[in-house]
């Protein structure tokens, strides 16, 4: 599921201004190739109506939670992106029956890691006690457990941290302690840049992987995976990774 990009996005959230401004007509053109790699990698894409005046709205992934059979609409931890959830969560209830949160609970989908039978949720400046607990509310009953994990330095847990397998993570030393992810294995991404580490694992199973991060792709190559390409940067200086862009039904 992915949302496309409003004509407001030069007003989206970020920790640091955006300069030169965030522009509309290349962030378009990237997510279209986005889109498409999600496509030509095995899933059936589906378009939330884009929402011209929410300037955060392509980040689609922090306004809901699916695991396994059943979907959570969030509610985002920065006030400015509550208004998202609404179109989402009729979209989403097509597919799967959709739960709701409430105050004082917050929770962003960001923070939300899937891989096998573990749910990992970051505890961020966007996801509190209350959000952890909600997500535990819908995954254990269906058999996952779930792990809080602190997110040190990174805006949310998955921007420092993805699954390339249903064993394996990327993982950024910024983003979390990295013993709260055992048994599961992990490989550590070199460099400054978090990011690095969130990459999407697509329906065929290859990984698409960001353009400019070269040290994640090799990495991924030299274990045998099969990587694409893309460029995102548009929606990097927006404080958002690969996974943001998308909600994916039964991939993490
Ligand atoms: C925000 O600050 O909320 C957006 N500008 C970026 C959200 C990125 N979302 C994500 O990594 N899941």
């Amino acid at each position: 599921m992915v949302r496309g990009v409003p004509a407001g996005l030069a007003d989206s959230v970020t920790a640091v201004p955006a300069d030169p401004p965030l522009d509309v007509a290349l962030a378009r053109h990237q997510h279209d190739g986005y889109a498409a790699a999600l496509e030509a990698g095995g899933f059936r894409v589906r378009r939330v109506p884009v929402a011209e005046d929410l300037p955060d709205s392509a980040f689609i992934e922090d306004t809901a939670v699916v695991i396994g059979e059943r979907g959570l609409v969030t509610r985002p931890g920065h006030e400015s992106r509550r208004r998202e959830v609404g179109p989402v969560a009729e979209a989403l209830a097509r597919h799967v029956p959709v739960d709701r949160i409430s105050e004082p609970a917050t929770l962003d989908g960001g923070d939300v890691l899937r891989v096998g039978e573990r749910v990992f949720v970051g505890l961020s400046r966007r996801t509190n006690r209350a959000g952890v607990d909600a997500v535990a509310a819908l995954a254990e009953p269906q058999g996952y457990s779930v792990v809080a994990v602190p997110v040190t330095e990174t805006l949310h847990l998955k921007s420092g941290v993805s699954a390339v397998s249903e064993e394996t993570l990327l993982w950024h030393r910024a983003s979390c302690d990295a013993r709260l992810l055992e048994p599961l294995e992990v490989i550590e991404v070199p460099g400054d840049d978090p990011e690095a580490a969130n990459v999407v694992r697509l329906a065929d199973g290859r990984i698409l992987v960001t353009e400019h991060h070269a040290a994640t792709a090799e990495l991924l190559i030299d274990r045998g995976l099969d990587v694409v390409p893309i460029d995102v940067s548009e929606f990097a200086r927006a404080d958002g990774g690969l996974t943001c862009l998308s909600i994916r039904l039964k991939w993490d």
